[in-house]
């Protein structure tokens, strides 16, 4: 291969989330072997809720390690050589699980690297992770109400979400989302409601079942001028690892305090889906629970997309597994979870091969790096689930699809017809 762009310098630096939390940015730099110059790429890496406050010792390491550990295995290579870069990252932690360095250290380099070349090359992210085939804009799942342990609220479903399966493009999509987080807010002051936000911008009113929540959800959906199910589904996370830990097998809703058999809970997800119309449920039931993901998958796979997220962890390995057991039919990406962008992209890759929809995933803990919007478009992913319409950390990503989506489509087109967003038929 023709070194064209050398890598010179890896740093990292100890940032913000948009928790407060402290996290790593990692910056490589890179020169241009023709003519010298000097270009900078960088990426925040977002922290979930699993990692909780991250301690400020442990990320000042994590930052320092960059420079430490990385920097020299990392010096000299191509940095358009993602392949190389990420074996290079994995070689030197030498851990499966990359516990040694973690996997936030490497993905923040592995995603600094891939900006760095975007950069250098004077084209757009998207497109240089993408190439010309990157060119479908994702549905969003946009996050409206939040509950379990992203809200203190009395919610046990940690994400209600709504998808405009109806709209023509982004930007139509996002407008009707828009209007109704605003109705629905609205909503919330008729009926007295406090109007404060959760960790990804979705409301948290004190609502006592997940039922009550959703059905405000469809009068927001209604009062707004759009007809659910044709316009605008439904999506839930239960996120229902949450709801495991007391021992025994049934899952316990940690605030309503009302217990399942995962018998039960599918039933209770059958019924959700027969009256509403459900686009997607994920983490409807534990990672640990195989068995119950394929009786699920069995009765429920037909009716509604049920995705994995703990239970894959955006791991090719554990996807595999759920392939060939017949569990879940998508599959949420976050590359905080595999730690590399050449993995991510391997299992979005296997995920498509065997007819999995994919969804790439905002963390709760976000930043105003927006590499995800850019992701999506390029691996074709056809959904994103990246909060609601508040907060810069959320809004930072909406904003960048409707400039790649302008880029992409022009403005004629956009107003005027599909084919840029993804078909969310199902
Ligand atoms: C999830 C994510 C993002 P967290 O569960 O899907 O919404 O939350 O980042 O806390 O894992
Ligand atoms: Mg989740």
């Amino acid at each position: 291969m023709v070194e064209y762009l050398k890598i010179v310098c890896a740093r990292g630096r100890q940032v913000l989330d948009s928790r407060g939390n402290p996290t790593v940015e990692a910056t490589v730099t890179v020169r241009n072997c023709v003519d010298g110059e000097l270009t900078e790429g960088r990426a925040i890496v977002p922290n979930g809720t699993d990692q909780g406050g991250q301690k400020t010792e442990a990320v000042k390491s994590a930052a320092e390690n960059i420079e430490k550990y990385l920097q020299e295995p990392l010096a000299g290579t191509e940095v358009t050589d993602q392949r190389r870069i990420d074996h290079i990252l994995m070689e030197t932690d030498g851990t499966e699980d990359k516990s040694r360095l973690g996997a936030n250290t490497l993905l923040g380099v592995s995603l600094a690297c891939a900006d760095a070349a975007a950069k250098a090359l004077h084209i757009p992210l998207y497109r240089y992770l993408g190439g010309v085939q990157g060119q479908v804009l994702p549905t969003p799942m946009m996050n409206i109400l939040n509950g379990g342990a992203h809200a203190s609220n009395a919610l046990d479903v940690q994400e209600f979400m709504i998808v405009p399966v109806g709209a023509g493009s982004i930007r139509e999509g996002i407008e009707w989302c828009c209007e109704i987080y605003h109705t629905l807010k609205k909503l919330h002051t008729d009926r007295g409601l406090a109007t404060d936000v959760g960790d990804e911008g979705g409301f948290a009113p004190r609502l006592s079942t997940e039922i009550e929540a959703i059905d405000f959800i469809m009068e927001a959906i209604r009062a707004a001028g759009y007809v659910p199910g044709q316009d605008v589904c439904i999506s839930l996370d239960v996120a229902a690892n949450t709801w495991k830990g007391n021992g025994s097998n049934d899952y316990c809703m940690p605030k309503q305090k009302r217990c399942y058999s995962t018998q039960e809970l599918i039933q209770e997800w059958e019924d959700l889906v027969d009256k509403y119309p459900v686009f997607s449920l994920e983490d409807a039931l534990g990672a640990d629970d195989w068995e119950g993901w394929i009786k699920m998958t069995d009765r429920l796979g037909s009716k509604t997309l049920l995705a994995g997220d703990a239970l894959f962890k955006t791991n090719p390995k554990q996807l595999k597994q759920g392939i060939e057991k017949g569990a879940a039919n998508a599959i949420l990406i976050k590359p905080g979870q595999i730690g590399t962008l050449s993995q991510t992209m391997e299992t979005v890759q296997l995920a498509k091969r065997n007819g999995y929809r994919t969804i790439l995933s905002h963390r709760s803990g976000e930043s105003e790096d927006s590499f995800i919007a850019d992701l999506a478009v390029a691996l074709n992913t056809g959904l994103i689930k990246t909060g609601a319409p508040s907060r810069g950390e959320r809004t930072a990503k909406y904003n960048q699809l409707l400039r790649i989506e302008e880029e992409l489509y022009g403005k004629e087109e956009i107003i005027s017809g599909r084919g840029s967003i993804e078909d969310t038929s199902y």
